[in-house]
């Protein structure tokens, strides 16, 4: 079996076209080279991604959301990867891929309202083939083996991308999924953010190889990307895509990034992580060496950082209105949605929780 990429030595960062300077750095077995106008797309797509989260994060300390999980630092890892889908792939995201449900037309306030805790997840995975958020860590990654199977069987030649931690790679379910995934020739690109830490856990205690590797022992290829570099991680999702579709397994990509922000904003990094190391990271934002390139290049000016800003506002403005008018749903609504259809069980349920909620009344 040829297993491109496992030998191949790499540099800490991966494999990288854009350097931290916005330079661009030529890969000999990986190209992107968008237009202009993709250039920017890429770079409003990620500064929307932002934005959105910012305001995900406030929204959660007004006390609009019960809980939020940024994105902050993982934009380009995101974009990237959800850029180099075609339509008919199918997403499994955990609960951090706010970037790629939006590249995959989810409404935002659909994601605002799963952290609102207004429903379960409001959106249809059929729909945008993004599936539901996964907050147990890892199962997605079986979900995703089990589904890209099943489309194998049916001869679509489209692939399924699951998108999971570092920390999540210490499960025995995604240790299941690669191993079921390899033997069985599954259509699926297993997309790990290496984001460095999981929770107050670093890197250094989820593995003693580099995390693409792990993909050696169970026969399919591995790769670092530089996660932080949105042309490389377009670059390589393409080359792990084809090769899925084409029937020769799965691919494991890791996307070296870092978490900018707290885990949740349940955390406080402070506690377990320096200040120098997140400062290390700034220097390598994903938006700012986009925007250094597209300088360069004259593909952007003062008008369309200034234009793009404005979409923003205009973004954040609109959540924070349709999250202050969600309506909040009843208690009893959670029985609503146990089944799709009605089971004798749970109405008996039902009612009796209605009789207890009615013995408050006049009380
Ligand atoms: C099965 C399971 N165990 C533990 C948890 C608690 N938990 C939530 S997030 C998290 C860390 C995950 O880290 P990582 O996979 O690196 O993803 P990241 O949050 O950094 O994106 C843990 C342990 C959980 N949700 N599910
Ligand atoms: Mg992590």
């Amino acid at each position: 079996m040829n297993v491109p990429g496992i030998r191949r030595s790499i540099s800490q960062d991966g494999i990288r076209l854009l350097t931290p300077d916005g330079e661009r750095t030529p890969h000999p077995e990986y190209a992107c080279d968008p237009s202009p106008d993709e250039l920017r797309s890429l770079y409003r797509d990620m500064a929307l991604a932002r934005r959105f989260d910012a305001e995900g994060v406030t929204l959660q300390r007004q006390g609009e959301l019960g809980l939020w999980p940024s994105l902050l630092g993982q934009e380009a890892a995101q974009v990237g990867s959800v850029r180099a889908l075609r339509d008919g792939d199918r997403v499994f995201p955990s609960y951090r891929e706010h970037a790629v449900a939006l590249g995959r037309g989810v409404d935002p306030l659909a994601l605002l309202r799963l952290f609102r805790g207004v429903d379960h997840g409001a959106w249809d995975p059929d729909a945008h083939d993004f599936h539901l958020y996964t907050l147990v860590i890892g199962s997605q990654t079986l979900h995703a083996t089990g589904y890209a199977c099943g489309m194998a069987k049916d001869g679509a030649d489209s692939a399924v991308i699951v998108y999971f931690g570092d920390g999540a790679t210490s499960q025995g379910d995604v240790a299941e999924a690669f191993n079921f995934a390899a033997v069985w020739d599954a259509p699926v690109v297993f997309f790990c953010q290496n984001n460095q830490w999981a929770i107050s856990e670093p890197n250094e205690r989820q593995t003693r190889v580099p995390l693409h590797q792990r993909a050696q022992g169970y026969g399919f290829p591995g790769v670092r990307v530089d996660g932080n570099d949105v042309l490389a991680v377009q670059a390589v999702t393409r080359a792990a895509l084809e090769h899925v579709r084409s029937g020769r397994g799965p691919f494991l990509i890791e996307a070296f990034t870092y978490r900018m922000g707290a885990h949740t904003t349940s955390d406080d990094p402070t506690r377990y992580r320096d200040a120098a190391e997140v400062e290390s990271w700034r220097a390598k934002d994903p938006l700012l060496r986009l925007a250094r390139l597209l300088r360069a290049e004259g593909a952007a000016d003062d008008a369309f950082f200034a234009e793009v800003e404005a979409a923003g506002e205009a973004l954040a403005a609109r959540v924070r209105e349709g999250v202050r008018t969600m309506p909040s749903p009843g208690p009893e609504e959670l029985f609503d949605h146990v089944y799709a259809q009605q089971h004798s069980g749970v109405a008996r349920e039902r009612a009796e929780f209605a009789a207890y909620q009615s013995s408050f009344e006049g009380v």
